[in-house]
């Protein structure tokens, strides 16, 4: 169905005894330093440089990778599936503001790049593209499929969505409309009501049951057998469900999970059926929507699989801004006294979060997005007194807006000598198609993050391991994001950026970015 890019060979290679390249590896020392800190009784603070040497192995040969949405009928669904086809065959199409060409843009893997280091002839920055730091897939090359509750085709549900230009949807229509998504299992208490009517193309059961696990199972299989895949990455791109109850015995630990699937208990959702589906056939499974969908069990039993989990919930537009804002201000030493978060949609999501269970989901995860930002200054915010900015949510279904969310933001401030300062922001967020390239900037990394081993010089055993199952180099693209259970949840965008891109230079040898630039300071 696809062509496959031949492997590319590295833009660049990098030059030091710590790195090797071989035929099926990039192989890297790299000495991790951090600092620890003590305080001692009497209250004093001593830090310590403290440092880890680390091997890092990452396989050259990215395969053919299967991508595999939950929702692939949706708004999100559709619209990064054309975006990719558009992409691969290089489309143009015609709009009232003139011809416009596929793009990446707004993936941060395809169409950002990171600072590799100083011309030696002119001092001035080379960068490259993200995308080449380490041998990657394409989106180009990633063969989609999925699964939804209504059966409309892509083509079709492109149509629906009512988010692209009716210029490309026609160049798009033909190949679209052979893609029909593979029937999912429907719990009607998890998503609002009002989705009942789209829901045409349902597996029978109507709860948890181990044959939906099953069956989820033998889609990913027949996938990967009907394409030739190497790999297959899952994504939740549908419906915010409702939170399901955390109950002892019920979801807290893998065997009461697997146990409550059987029994068919109700507070099992969907989407942890996906992800149990998904861990048991070794597939990394990234949730895009906010919904607890990794119950404790569900972590437990990736860990038990060394599979891979992401989540939660696509961080676009309003979120992106919060994160990168809020950190601005309170590194400046601002103290952020108040966020009053407001947004109007009329796609099928803002229908679905119009009922209050489903909107819940949501507030939580666009509430919680500052607690890092307050927590590391003690000097603007009373620690003793948990002292936070007030934070409100508000998201309002209006149809005629369609996918073009508007995103209302105030952010009050307290400043030098009593002032304040406010700022008001109008976002007008095409939510899906802000939306789309976070989907493949997830699938990207964590289809690398299955080629990359580590493990510690000098350690005993010596074996390669491969990362935590819970992926939070993910952090950039989520806007709650999943962390190891016991580790910092960290929600301020550089911190998440620079994460992402040094552990991806520590693969090949590289220090950091630190933005010093001492060379043009110290001479
Ligand atoms: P959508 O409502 O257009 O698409 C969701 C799709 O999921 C629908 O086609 C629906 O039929 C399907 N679906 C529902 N339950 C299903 C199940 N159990 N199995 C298979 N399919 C099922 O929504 P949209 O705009 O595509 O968003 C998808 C999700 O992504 C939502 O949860 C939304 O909150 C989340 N999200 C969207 C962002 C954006 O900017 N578009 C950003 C952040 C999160
Ligand atoms: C309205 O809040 C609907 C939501 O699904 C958002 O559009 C989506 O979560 C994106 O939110 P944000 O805050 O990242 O723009």
């Amino acid at each position: 169905q696809i062509g496959i890019t031949a492997a590319k060979p590295e833009t660049f290679t990098v030059n030091s005894p710590n790195v090797v390249y071989n035929d099926e590896h990039v192989l890297s020392k790299y000495t991790y330093r951090t600092t620890q800190v003590h305080t001692t009784g009497d209250g004093k603070i001593v830090a310590t440089p403290a440092e880890v040497a680390y091997e890092f192995k990452t396989q050259r040969n990215v395969g053919k990778v299967g991508m595999m949405l939950v929702g692939w009928g949706g708004n999100n669904g559709t619209t990064v599936t054309a975006g990719i086809l558009a992409n691969r065959y290089n489309l143009t199409w015609e709009t009232r503001e003139g011809v416009r060409a596929a793009n990446y843009y707004g993936s941060v893997v395809m169409a950002s790049t990171v600072k590799l280091g100083t011309d030696v002839n002119t001092g001035r920055e080379v960068n490259v593209p993200l995308h080449s730091l380490l041998p990657m897939a394409h989106p180009n090359d990633l063969v989609i499929g999925g699964w939804d509750i209504s059966g409309l085709d892509l083509a079709a549900a492109t149509e629906r969505a009512k988010v692209l230009e009716p210029s490309l949807k026609s160049k798009l229509r033909k190949e679209m409309s052979t893609m029909k998504p593979l029937p999912s299992i429907y719990y009607p208490d998890f998503i609002a009501a009002n989705q009942e009517d789209r829901a045409d193309n349902i597996l029978p059961g109507s709860k948890a049951c181990m044959e939906h696990v099953e069956k989820i199972r033998q889609d990913i299989r027949d996938f990967k057998a009907q394409h030739g895949l190497d790999k297959v990455i899952c994504q939740w791109t549908a419906n915010t469900e409702r939170y399901a109850d955390i109950i002892p015995g019920v979801n807290d630990t893998v065997a009461n999970l697997l146990a409550s699937i059987g029994a068919g208990h109700p507070e099992v959702s969907p989407s942890t059926v996906f992800a149990v589906a998904c861990v048991l056939e070794n597939t990394p499974f990234i949730n895009g929507s906010p919904q607890n969908t990794f119950v404790p069990g569900c972590i437990e039993l990736a860990r038990q699989h060394s599979a891979f989990l992401g989540g939660d919930d696509f961080k676009s537009g309003q979120t992106k801004m919060k994160s990168a804002l809020v950190d601005f201000l309170i590194n400046a030493g601002i103290k952020l006294t108040s966020i009053a978060s407001y947004n109007h949609l009329g796609n099928n999501d803002g229908k679905n979060l119009s009922s209050h269970k489903q909107f819940r989901s949501k507030e939580i995860s666009k509430s919680n997005v500052v607690d890092d930002m307050v927590a590391a200054n003690g000097i603007l915010y009373d620690h003793g007194k948990n002292e936070k900015p007030d934070h409100t949510v508000v998201i309002k279904y209006l149809p005629a807006v369609g996918d073009h969310k508007r995103a209302l933001d105030e952010y009050h401030a307290e400043i030098f000598m009593g002032g304040h300062q406010t700022i008001s922001m109008y976002n007008v967020c095409e939510d899906s198609l802000l939306a789309s390239p976070l989907i493949i900037d997830l699938v990207v990394i964590a289809e690398l993050v299955t080629r990359i081993q580590w493990r510690k010089v000098g350690e005993d055993d010596g074996k390669w391991k491969g990362f935590h199952s819970v992926l939070s180099i993910l952090s950039y693209m989520l806007k709650a994001p999943l962390t190891p259970p016991g580790t910092p949840v960290v929600n301020a965008l550089a911190k998440q950026r620079s994460a992402m891109v040094n552990i991806l230079r520590a693969c090949v040898g590289l220090e950091p970015e630190s933005d010093m630039t001492l060379e043009h300071k110290l001479f």
